[in-house]
């Protein structure tokens, strides 16, 4: 097997993946991922020890120990450019050799779970709610660049949503991909579960009008009546389908976990979504705990 080239696998003279300079002693296989860089202290607050710290860019890391349990906390920034970064990164870290630059025989599988925020679709999912999304549904075209198939469940439902919300195919071509079912199972009690929606940009592609009018304004209303069974959309937000995507091509499994802080439909936004944050990353921390 031909060494992967400098140019594509970037190693710096720590011996650490370029962006998020983490070596590979120091990630844990169970990883939690957070957008905002300052938020890695409040979930690391948690820990009993920190035995690694790391900062470049928005990617903060920290890595250390809930009683037995192992884990790296780490910032992905805004957006799945950024989560492309975050996820590839993380899978060099367990499933490329860096003295060889080759991919090891025996692959290594990483449990990553988001704790973000995110705007809620649904009147009856209130800011301070958290939810448990079942799929990611991506506006994004992250995928796109990758040669994916979903199972036939999941081109289903994205082949309903295309009919029902008629988006203008220069908006985006829609991809989707499910969550780990087995990480999905610990997080029904407290969390509302539902597609989420991940889209490119925070303001239009979230159908937000400040000065610029929108090329289509009746997205928010098409999201909100989509139904597919038991499925509906519950919330839109900026990395999920970026990271059920990639980190289902590459063997991982991931689960991504959210705080309402608006209520699109009632037009409310949180009062106190840092104390919801919280919230969300103590529930999390005490079932990730007692994960296998
Ligand atoms: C936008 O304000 C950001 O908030 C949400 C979105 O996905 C986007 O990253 O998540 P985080 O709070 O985790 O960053
Ligand atoms: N994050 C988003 O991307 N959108 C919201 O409305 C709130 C948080």
């Amino acid at each position: 097997m031909l060494p992967i080239p400098e140019s594509e696998l970037i190693i710096n003279s720590r011996g650490a993946v370029y962006h998020l300079d983490l070596r590979p002693d120091e990630l844990a296989t169970t990883v939690l991922t957070v957008g905002d860089p300052d938020r890695v202290a409040k979930v690391s607050r948690h820990f009993d020890s920190i035995e690694h710290r790391a900062h470049h860019r928005e990617f903060v890391s920290h890595t250390g120990y809930i009683g037995r349990k192992r884990l790296t906390v780490v910032s992905t920034g805004i957006g799945t450019d950024n989560i492309d970064i975050v996820l590839n990164e993380l899978d060099a870290l367990v499933n490329i050799d860096f003295s060889t630059r080759t991919i090891k025989k025996d692959s290594t599988h990483l449990t990553i779970i988001r704790m973000g925020t995110s705007g809620s679709l649904q009147k009856d999912i209130p800011v301070e709610s958290f939810v448990a999304s079942t799929h990611g549904l991506g506006l994004d075209n992250l995928l796109n660049f990758y040669r994916h198939d979903g199972t036939q469940e999941e081109n289903d439902l994205l082949h309903s949503f295309s009919t029902q919300t008629q988006l203008h195919p220069r908006l985006a071509q829609p991809y989707l991909s499910g969550a780990s079912p087995t990480l999905l199972r610990h997080f029904t009690t407290g969390f509302h579960q539902g597609i989420t929606v991940t889209c490119p940009g925070f303001y239009g592609p979230q159908g937000r009008v400040l000065r610029l009018g929108l090329s289509q304004p009746e997205l928010i209303d098409r999201l909100t009546s989509f139904s597919y069974g038991p499925h509906r959309i519950t919330n839109f937000e900026m990395e999920t389908a970026g990271i059920y995507g990639l980190g289902k091509l590459l063997g991982h499994s991931c689960l991504s976990l959210s705080a309402i802080v608006a209520n699109r439909i009632q037009k409310e936004f949180s009062k106190d979504g840092d104390a919801a944050v919280g919230r969300l990353i103590r529930e999390t921390l005490s079932i990730v705990e007692g994960l296998q």
